[in-house]
């Protein structure tokens, strides 16, 4: 049962957390440390208890794959998610001519005027990066984030290092190594990024032909974070393995800073408080290679959940 690990996590952090404060000034209970275990051979992990949108993992991850970084991809495809940070850097940069937007994220919560004005603005801005190539390439780019990382790393001669690729030749030449690992965490390029890297570095592990993962996640939104980086990284894992020529073995999930928010506690009372379907499979309808594989080659089969529930995120 896939949705107890992550209830278990829950309950673990609203009994055990302590209070503590946090950069975005919510307020959090939080925990240090903690670990999950899902066996993916069994089913694949998608939350039941609440509704989680597998089109938005998958198309983030296979964003991350391409080495992408412009929002345009994931906005092709009605995925929102990154929207916050290219369009903060848009409102507090000297082409924008619109109202103030100052602290946007916490205003449109609390003022309804607001809140109108930034859709509006919002949904110009989206347009744009759609629809605007000079626009999009100023604008809609987040920086060294994951997907710069995973794939163009730089080393001390400013040669470009593809960890992803490396690493699948390595599990494929090698796959006793202890060494199968990805780093999101560049210490000389954080501040060069929308966000640091939450999902900070992951490790393979083959044994008796399947293939595990596991990731360290140095700072965790249990809500709203958490059941998507257990879906992405776990198909993450299936992809890998298959271009591999592996079955997949677990995915393990290790947290530094494990919190909740404060304003997330009754979502999580109320998602706490229902019993769980069994969990879907994953299905890949292709044998393109990993690098070349769209969203639509992509299924979910048998998911059945209980409806989403909505809560403020912390930018
Ligand atoms: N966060 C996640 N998972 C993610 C992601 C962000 O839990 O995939 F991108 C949360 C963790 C934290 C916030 O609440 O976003 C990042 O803030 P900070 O950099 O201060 O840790």
């Amino acid at each position: 049962n896939f949705d107890k690990a992550y209830h278990d996590l829950c309950k673990k952090v609203l009994s055990e957390g302590e209070s503590k404060d946090d950069r975005t000034g919510t307020g959090t209970i939080s925990i240090f440390g903690h670990q999950m275990r899902f066996d993916l051979s069994e089913a694949f992990p998608l939350l039941t208890t609440k509704k989680v949108s597998f089109k938005l993992i998958a198309t983030e991850l296979i964003w991350f794959i391409k080495g992408d970084t412009n929002i345009r991809y994931l906005l092709q495809y009605k995925n929102n998610i990154w929207n916050e940070w290219a369009f903060k850097k848009w409102v507090e940069s000297e082409d924008y001519e619109g109202p103030d937007m100052t602290d946007f994220g916490r205003r449109s919560l609390v003022d309804d005027n607001f809140n109108e004005q930034y859709k509006a603005q919002l949904a110009i801005f989206k347009d744009k990066i759609l629809n605007d190539d000079d626009f999009m390439k100023k604008f809609g780019d987040l920086g060294n984030v994951y997907g710069k990382q995973w794939r163009d790393w730089k080393d001390v001669n400013g040669q470009r290092f593809d960890q992803l690729q490396t690493l699948i030749d390595n599990i494929k030449q090698n796959p006793n190594s202890r060494r199968h690992i990805i780093s999101a965490w560049n210490p000389t390029e954080i501040d060069t990024m929308a966000l640091p890297p939450c999902h900070t570095l992951f490790q393979f592990y083959v044994k008796d032909g399947k293939l595990s993962c596991q990731l360290y996640q140095r700072s965790a939104d249990i809500f709203l974070g958490v059941p998507f980086n257990i879906a992405s990284y776990s198909l993450l894992t299936h992809l890998i393995a298959k271009e591999c020529n592996l079955e997949v073995g677990e995915f393990v999930h290790t947290f530094g800073d494990a919190h909740i928010y404060k304003n997330h506690i009754d979502a999580i009372e109320e998602q706490l408080s229902r019993d769980s379907f069994d969990p879907p499979k994953l299905k890949i309808n292709s044998d393109k290679s990993l690098f070349d594989l769209e969203y639509e080659d992509l299924e979910i089969e048998g998911y059945k959940s209980h409806p989403s529930i909505k809560a403020p995120i912390a930018v």
